[in-house]
């Protein structure tokens, strides 16, 4: 296989790089210098450009903290919980495109990372975990802190290694950032025995990769490209259903330049929110179980859709069997096992979008200079109907608390575009979506996949360690901020001065919205306490909760609070700030379209079904 180059965004070849004023020097292609599979296991990780690890030590990983703590090049991060180290990995890897980096010792640290690596590899996100294992002769014993991490782990990573010889350990180490961030992304898992960081070896930093079965198609093929460009032009109800490969692979350019050259309806997915701006007019809003009328009824509707690195979810495609009926589809991704997986592709393109949407725009121009030019104006008036009609919105509750809704559209308007917002799972995570403008790519991040709670508040901590200089939001529920809220401790003594919206509902409200429509208002378990109807009992006090790990908590409970209360977080510089909006516990998610049922049935609010107009051209 060849060299691997230097990764230029998303998509491409990773590069293991040394940093610029440590370029490897003659003595590293030799096996001459004499150290510990620790100390080059550390040197490994500087040579493959890491800057910050997060982590949690024990006995397997411990020889490796030692020569960590002279590391001039790798900060370490030390988190409360092994999955918050995880996130973070992912929340540092969505703000740089690079892989993040996290380690934990064997057994429990280990298994703690199962959830964040089924997370990134649900969501294609590039990271490389590294964990300690008992010493070899110990393997299979079942010894003090063992787990096959690498048997639990096999469906939910893209690649993992165990290793057990010190002189392996560079190699594996490249070879584990290349496979993390080449093709489409994903988490590594390096197993390192205790006994192999223990023992002496020569370093070598391997300056060519060998791994003739891993060879990512990223060119497209001109044929399938141009047949493509050629059904954009002749249907007559296309539509770009935009997914997360397309900011994974840095494409948000060249979509908009394809979107506008076609004049197109965009639809981009939870994944890709903020990738085409949302203030586009040719934005018909995000697909799916929780989108808009018009981007759900686009692909409903659709003669073509062009899938653009996505994947026919479910959560989008509603009951699949009554999915766009009508249309033919044409299928870009970098993973071929995703063409076709879900609904058979007409025209199926393997490549990497930023090259895929590239060359679409090449056959699209020469379709146009020679006449071949789509014409969708009946199809226009219909979308542009049904974004008249049916926009989002919601009603302010009855009862005069705060609406849930107004508070998130009032973050977005207040701290603005430039902002990366880090929701957790559940309502708040869908009207995050739905009611903060995303002009730019990876501005949302969010655990869809997998749809974890507790993703927020470390991923928002590895996003800000990545990009200091950017404001994070983490926009939490009350029931995910519960999962890993003790990684505020690391945000205060790591100075990483976050901010969190607890959208506090009091209920873990997305299953209590199921329950309200679904199992006849019965509310078993799902009434958290943390901010009581009645009394002013909250268990916890997230106010309190938050100033006992050094950060800042204020607490909102009125409409007419709502932007001073994110001013005032604003304002905050020094410390990480929590604010507890106490918000009205019965607010739904609307649109919807119902678990197992067809998009045809989507209900822009209870029992409003639209009315889709049948006028068609
Ligand atoms: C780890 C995990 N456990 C359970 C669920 C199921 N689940 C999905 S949303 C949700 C409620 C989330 O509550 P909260 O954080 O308060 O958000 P809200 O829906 O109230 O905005 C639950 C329990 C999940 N997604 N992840
Ligand atoms: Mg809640």
């Amino acid at each position: 296989m060849r060299a691997p180059s230097n990764r230029t965004g998303g998509g491409g070849f990773f590069v293991a790089q040394a940093p610029p004023d440590d370029e490897p020097s003659p003595k590293d292609l030799v096996m001459t210098e004499q150290m510990t599979g620790a100390q080059s296991l550390i040197r490994s990780l500087e040579h493959a450009g890491v800057d910050v690890v997060f982590g949690i030590p024990g006995g397997a990983i411990l020889p490796a903290y030692d020569p960590l703590y002279d590391s001039a090049n790798v900060r370490h991060i030390l988190m409360r919980h092994e999955q918050g180290a995880g996130h973070a990995a992912e929340g540092y890897a969505y703000a740089t495109g690079r892989p993040g980096v996290c380690m934990a010792t064997s057994g429990p640290g280990a298994t703690n990372l199962v959830t964040p690596l089924a997370d990134a590899h649900m969501d294609s996100v590039p990271m490389v975990a590294i964990t300690g294992q008992v010493a070899t002769p110990m393997i299979g014993t079942d010894g003090f802190q063992e787990a096959d991490i690498c048997g639990i782990t096999m469906p939910i990573t893209k690649h993992n290694f165990l290793v057990k010889r010190a002189e392996d350990i560079p190699r594996t180490i490249a070879e584990a950032f290349h496979i993390a961030s080449s093709g489409r992304p994903g988490p590594v898992l390096v197993d390192i025995a205790k006994d192999a960081l223990q023992a002496t070896t020569g370093f070598a930093w391997p300056q060519k990769l060998d791994m003739p079965g891993y060879r990512p198609v990223t060119k497209p093929h001109g044929k399938q490209v141009r047949e493509a460009a050629r059904m954009i032009a002749e249907a007559h109800r296309p539509v770009f259903y935009v997914g997360g490969g397309v900011v994974r692979s840095g494409a948000a350019q060249e979509l908009r330049v394809l979107a506008e050259l076609t004049g197109a309806p965009v639809t981009t997915t939870l994944m890709a929110r903020g990738v085409f701006p949302d203030s586009h007019p040719q934005n018909v809003g995000m697909p799916g179980m929780h989108g808009t009328v018009a981007g759900v009824g686009a692909l409903q509707r659709a003669d073509l859709i062009v899938a653009l690195g996505a994947r026919f979810d479910d959560r989008v495609t509603g009951r699949l069997d009554s999915f766009a009926p009508d249309a033919k589809i044409v299928h870009a991704d970098i993973d071929p096992a995703e063409i076709s997986k879900n609904r058979h592709a007409d025209v199926p393109i393997v490549g990497d979008c930023r090259e895929v949407i590239a060359d679409l725009v090449v056959a699209v121009r020469n379709d146009q200079a020679s006449g071949l030019q789509g014409e969708y104006e009946a199809w226009w008036s219909q979308l542009d109907r049904l974004r008249e009609v049916y926009p989002l919105g919601y009603d302010a509750p009855d009862d005069g608390t705060l609406s849930p809704q107004q508070v998130i559209e009032r973050l977005g308007a207040n701290v603005g575009s430039d902002a990366t917002y880090v929701a957790g799972v559940g309502q708040h995570q869908m009207w995050a979506a739905q009611f903060i403008g995303y002009e730019k790519p990876g501005t949302f991040v969010n655990s869809g996949g997998l749809g974890t709670m507790g993703f927020s508040v470390p991923a928002a901590i590895g996003a800000k360690v990545g990009d200091p200089d950017r404001t994070v939001w983490a926009v939490d529920g009350d029931g995910c901020f519960q999962m890993t809220s003790q990684e505020l401790a690391t945000a205060a003594i790591e100075q990483i001065p976050i901010k969190v919206a607890v959208v506090n509902n009091g209920n873990l409200g997305m299953v209590r919205q199921w329950q309200t429509l679904y199992y006849e208002s019965r509310y078993s378990n799902t009434d958290l306490q943390t901010a009581p109807r009645d009394e002013k009992v909250r268990v916890p006090d997230f106010v309190r909760l938050a100033e006992a790990y050094g950060c800042v908590g204020l607490r909102c409970e009125r409409a007419e609070d709502v932007d001073a209360a994110i001013d005032k977080a604003m304002a905050v510089e020094d410390a990480p700030a929590v604010v507890d909006f106490s918000v009205n516990h019965d607010a739904m998610v609307w649109p919807m379209v119902g678990p197992g049922t067809s998009n045809d049935n989507i209900q822009y609010a209870r029992d409003m079904a639209p009315d889709w107009d049948d006028d068609e051209d």
